[in-house]
């Protein structure tokens, strides 16, 4: 049987460590672009509860035509994702300005299952867990955090597999 594919659009401020958190997690990761929509699609083999599935990571800038991913936002476990840089308090500035265009050009199109991603957790973090948990209020409902260290490897792992599991569940 085909595994059932799990949709996550990712963004984050500048050097967030998105690239580094999509090729360090599987490390079977296969660039492609199955949508025509010019973005590179990058996708991984992740289990839940024994089974597995097909996660894929749409990576956009705030400012991409969200119209042309029309398409993934109707698919049927689909997730959205915001990175920041735990060791950085402007990224968590950036992180904020980036979610807020994104839910404002998507408005009730935007997926229901959100995340924030703090990255460089082997780092000192610059802000106060209030600061990250301001930004999640903002982000409303169904909002998880997941922090994790792309360089050490640190909760890497696991992240992948809750984004997989809060999407499935919906
Ligand atoms: N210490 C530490 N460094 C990291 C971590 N994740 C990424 N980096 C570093 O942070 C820098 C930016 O990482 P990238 O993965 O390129 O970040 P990005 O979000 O893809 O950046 P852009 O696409 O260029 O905006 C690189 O120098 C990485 O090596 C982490 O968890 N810990
Ligand atoms: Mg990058």
């Amino acid at each position: 049987m085909a595994k059932e594919d799990i949709h996550v659009i990712i963004s984050g401020s500048r050097n967030a460590g998105i690239s580094s958190f999509i090729n360090q997690m599987a490390g079977d990761y296969e660039p492609h672009d199955e949508s025509g929509m010019g973005i590179d699609i990058q996708s991984a083999s992740v289990y839940v509860n024994k089974e597995e599935y097909n996660i894929l990571f749409y990576e956009i800038a705030s400012t991409f035509p969200l119209d042309s991913l029309k398409k993934i936002f109707q698919k049927k476990n689909v997730g959205i994702a915001i990175m920041f840089d735990v060791s950085n308090a402007v990224s968590l500035e950036f992180a904020e300005l980036i979610y807020n265009q994104i839910a404002e050009k998507l408005g009730t199109r935007l997926p229901r299952v959100k995340f924030l991603l703090g990255s460089h957790s082997d780092l000192p973090k610059a802000m106060p867990q209030e600061a990250i948990d301001a930004l999640m209020a903002g982000m409303g409902g169904k909002t998880y955090y997941l922090e994790f260290s792309a360089k050490t490897g640190e909760r890497l792992l696991e992240s992948l597999e809750r984004l997989a599991q809060r999407i499935l569940e919906k």
